[in-house]
Order: C-alpha cells, then sequence, then structure tokens
C-alpha cells in the first residue's frame, strides 16, 4: 500500500508530484498569476490568452482551476481560488513552491463598498492595501466565573469591562501592496474602463461573509450592529470589503520578497445604498477588467 502523499512537514506532494490542492507540478503555471474566485470568471478572462499556444488547463478535486498560456507571447496563469483566505493561502504558497522565478500575483475579485460613493459597477484598487476582520470566538465564551456562580448571575458591569478585553472582532493592521504593481493595474484598469469607474482605496478582507462585514443574522449572535461604523472610524479611507485580499498582500510581504503582490475588486453591492450591480455590468467588468489585468501583469519582466 502507498501513502497518499509525500513530505507532511514541509510542502506536501502527490506521487505525481503535484502539490496537494492545486494539483499542478512545475511548469504548469506561470510566474504571473491573476487569480479570480468564480472558474467561470477565470474560463472567460482565459479567452484573451493567445490562440497560437497551447492552453494548459486543469480543475483539482480541491476546487482551484487553473489556465496558463500566453498572452502577448509572454506566460501567464489565471487560476480561480473559490473564496476566503484559506484558499488564497494554499494558492500562494503551492504556487511559491512551483516557480523558481520570483512571483507576480494580483487579485480580481468582487467586492461590497462601504462608502456610499463608491459606486456599484466600478472597480477599487486596493491602495495603499488591505486591513483585516476577524470574528474572536473566545468573545462569544461565558464570562469567567467564580467558582459555583454561572455567568448569568455576573453583573457585567462589576466584571470590569471584560468584553474589553475580548472585543468581538479582531482588526489587523494594513498589509501594503506591491506599489509599482497597484500603478500598473490602476492604469490599465482607467485605461480600459475609465478612469471614472476606477479608484483607489483601503480594502478589508473579512473571515466571514456574514458576521465579520456586519450582515445581520437573528439566528446568531454576532454583535456586529456598530462593526462597519467602527472599522470606518478607524481607517477613514476605507472603500472595499471582501474577503482575500489581505491574506495575499500578508503573504507577499512574508515571503522573503519573492512575491509581489496587488490587488482589485469588482464592486457588486453598495452596503450604506443597498444598491447591487446588474448581470450586464458585472459581465462586462469580468472580461474587459480581465484582461486590463492580463495586461498589468505582462508589462513586467521576469
Ligand atoms: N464579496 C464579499 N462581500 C461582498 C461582496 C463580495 O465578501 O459584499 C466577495 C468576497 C468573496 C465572495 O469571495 O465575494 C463572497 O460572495
Amino acid at each position: 500500500q502507498r501513502n497518499v502523499y509525500r513530505d507532511t512537514n514541509a510542502v506536501p506532494r502527490n506521487f505525481d508530484s503535484t502539490t496537494l490542492h492545486l494539483g499542478l507540478k512545475e511548469g504548469q503555471i506561470a510566474s504571473r498569476i491573476l487569480t479570480v474566485g468564480c472558474p467561470g470568471r477565470a474560463g472567460l478572462i482565459a479567452k484573451v490568452l493567445d490562440k497560437s499556444s497551447p492552453i494548459f488547463s486543469h480543475t483539482s478535486p480541491r476546487g482551484f482551476t487553473t489556465y496558463t498560456g500566453t498572452f502577448e507571447r509572454t506566460r501567464v496563469s489565471i487560476i480561480a481560488i473559490g473564496m476566503g483566505m484559506p484558499m488564497m493561502d494554499f494558492l500562494v504558497r503551492e504556487a511559491r513552491q512551483l516557480v523558481s522565478k520570483p512571483l507576480l500575483i494580483t487579485r480580481f475579485g468582487t467586492c461590497g463598498a462601504l462608502c456610499p460613493d463608491v459606486a456599484v459597477g466600478s472597480v477599487v484598487v486596493a491602495s495603499p492595501g488591505s486591513v483585516s476582520v476577524m470574528r474572536n470566538p473566545d468573545a462569544f465564551l461565558p464570562l469567567p466565573t467564580p467558582s459555583g456562580t454561572s455567568a448569568d448571575e455576573i453583573d457585567p458591569i462589576a466584571t470590569g469591562g471584560a468584553p474589553h478585553v475580548r472585543p468581538p472582532y479582531l482588526v489587523f493592521a494594513p498589509q501594503l501592496a506591491d506599489p509599482v504593481l497597484t500603478q500598473a493595474l490602476l492604469g490599465e484598469l482607467k485605461e480600459q474602463l475609465g478612469s471614472e469607474h476606477v479608484r483607489r482605496g483601503m480594502n478589508v478582507s473579512a473571515c466571514s461573509f456574514y458576521s465579520s462585514q456586519g450582515r445581520r443574522d437573528a439566528f446568531f449572535d454576532d454583535r456586529n450592529e456598530d462593526l462597519l461604523d467602527v472599522l470606518r472610524e478607524r481607517h477613514p479611507s476605507l472603500a472595499s470589503m471582501e474577503m482575500e485580499s489581505f491574506q495575499l498582500l500578508a503573504l507577499a510581504r512574508a515571503s522573503r520578497e519573492s512575491v509581489r503582490a496587488a490587488a482589485a475588486s469588482i464592486v457588486v453591492a453598495n452596503r450604506p445604498t443597498g444598491d447591487v450591480c446588474d448581470e450586464a455590468r458585472l459581465a462586462y467588468l469580468e472580461r474587459a477588467g480581465g484582461e486590463a489585468m492580463v495586461r498589468a501583469l505582462v508589462r513586467f519582466e521576469d
């Protein structure tokens, strides 16, 4: 009987040399990577790749879809990762393992806008970068109780502000995007979409679409009524909220300068106004914005 994989204490590989989650091996992924959420969006953007050279594509059992080809003769990969920070971690770490050159990674996803003047159907470039907000499960535990009493019997005021010691949400400081790559994204997106539809702003990546994005759901005790106000107060330039960019920027920062990263997202909803983007506009932005994102990547030398 063969083991299921090898090297469990480093970056494990399957016995065909593919990494466990992306399902790729050396040569199947480029040093310039555009990452998106939906496999459909990756396929749509992959249509801009050169027809003259072969396009490698693969969908892994763990939900990663990769297209690798060339754009104007420069190799690029377009990779759909699904949603959330762990999926971004799989991408960045396994891509780093598979490519010997420095990596350039950009994300083109969707987001909610946090101020009324960031219109649905526009694109926000995460500049200077992204903060993060996470639900703190410790804050939802019963308060520490003197033996023999239950949490319910304790006067919350007399306990000396325990809720502040254990806040229900934790906010992590900004991780900065690569400024040169960010300029390239801004330039190409403005050129393709019109500069009135592209702006820069601080992003916030949340650990949930629900609790830590301030959505209300009476089935859960989330204590998030004032969360968006508190975030905007702490970071006045906050424009967008999603679930991945912070992880990308934080890993680039941790990569001993071997990964440069930047991020942009399509505004699908405006939280303060309640506006939601229409389907035709979203489809247009995915295609035209996606092409602009690829153009920005191929501007760079290896
Ligand atoms: N997204 C959000 N919040 C929004 C709009 C879009 O998280 O309000 C992004 C991030 C995640 C997916 O990948 O879309 C969740 O629907």
